[in-house]
């Protein structure tokens, strides 16, 4: 007798909001460094555009030589860079400050990797020539809605110093993991900025302009932006490299293990240089453990996912911890840097769990 079917059971979103749509991935149980697009978690400020694909167009204006207007086509026929690389929200782990700050209450799976496909933005710069004076480049996305703090409407719009924009590996990305852009995630064209937080990464592209100036965008002057205070916007600066970070996947977070044999699991990553070193606590600290990592041929801007064998010879409770270091000697603190927005959370990682 052949045994009954068991149904595939699936990990979903974690939603936290709807209008717009802001959806969790279910960090915890991703196992592969490439995730799907339908886990891949969904930070929106407005609701979805109404775009027209099939007539596609995108400018590129300002300080340039020579205007630009290219076709789907024209993009295509570029040469073209494929990459692997780790986007996190600024937001993601806010739920985690203390004491607590309004937005977004992201618990830890505002992170996701895949991988991106497009043209080097300095590639579509190079073709177009950038005038003297040129100091930022600035992204717009179709995407827009009101601010109800400016009372005003607004698309989605970031600049890049132009440094970063003409670093080879920011691109204006058409594929995601080998297929076109997926329609929330920006397609039909999506800024992709390594190593920096992903609000940086403009979905639905509709326009590229170069400026002489500093971009004073909502989403860059008001949002995005470190305010180490609670009172004023003293000593504020702006979000941009990701930082240092790890989080375990497992076991949960309040599981109850038996004694014996577990494999502690999680993945780390950094926006500067590579992860050197991830280091295990199960005693709260007191003592710490080098975990082994799984590199690959190309670390350069993806997570590396580390794992710990860890023996419980004793009932009680335990406090685990996970710390990474990267190259440049960035390594996670114990206490979150607060802000008031909440942004760049990278404190030590930390579970607890009760073996009886
Ligand atoms: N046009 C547009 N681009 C955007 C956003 C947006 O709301 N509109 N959100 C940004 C933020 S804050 C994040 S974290 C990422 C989220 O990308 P995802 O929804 O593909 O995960 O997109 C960024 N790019
Ligand atoms: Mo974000």
């Amino acid at each position: 007798m052949s045994e009954p079917k068991q149904p595939v059971v699936r990990p979903y979103l974690t939603t936290r909001s709807l209008m717009p749509e802001n959806q969790e991935t279910p960090i915890q149980f991703i196992q592969s460094d490439i995730v799907k697009h339908k886990l891949f978690y969904r930070r929106n400020h407005f609701s979805y555009p109404a775009l027209s694909y099939s007539n596609y167009w995108l400018p590129i204006d300002g300080l340039v030589t020579s205007p630009a207007l290219l076709s789907m086509n024209d993009l295509l026929r570029l040469p073209s860079k494929t990459l692997k690389v780790v986007l996190e929200c600024s937001g993601d782990k806010r739920s985690l400050f203390e004491p607590k700050v309004f937005g977004e209450q992201w618990e830890k799976g505002a992170i996701s990797q895949g991988i991106w496909k497009g043209v080097p933005l300095s590639a579509l710069l190079e073709h177009t020539g950038i005038k003297e004076g040129a100091k930022e480049v600035v992204v717009e996305g179709y995407d827009y809605g009101e601010r109800t703090d400016l009372d005003q409407v607004y698309t989605f719009s970031r600049s890049l110093p132009i440094e970063k924009a003409l670093h080879p590996d920011t691109m204006i990305a058409y594929e995601y993991n080998h297929r076109p852009i997926p329609f929330k995630h920006g397609y039909p064209l999506r800024l992709i900025v390594p190593q920096w937080y992903a609000m940086a990464s403009v979905k639905w592209i509709k326009r590229i302009s170069i400026i002489g100036s500093h971009f004073s965008g909502p989403f860059q002057s008001i949002d995005y932006v470190y305010y180490p205070s609670k009172e004023n916007d003293n000593n504020a600066f702006p979000v941009t490299t990701i930082n240092v970070n790890s989080t375990i996947q497992k076991p949960l977070d309040m599981d109850i293990l038996n004694t014996g044999k577990h494999s502690i699991k999680g993945i780390a990553w950094t926006g500067k240089g590579t992860v050197t070193k991830v280091e295990v606590s199960t005693d709260n600290g007191r003592t710490w453990a080098k975990a082994n990592m799984d590199y690959s041929d190309d670390m350069s801007y993806e997570w590396v996912s580390w794992s710990y064998e860890w023996t419980i010879l004793e009932k009680g409770e335990y406090t685990v911890l996970s710390k990474a270091t990267d190259s440049t000697g960035q390594t996670q603190p114990a206490l979150p840097f607060w802000n008031r927005k909440g942004y760049g959370y990278h404190a030590i990682d930390q579970i607890k769990v009760k073996a009886e």
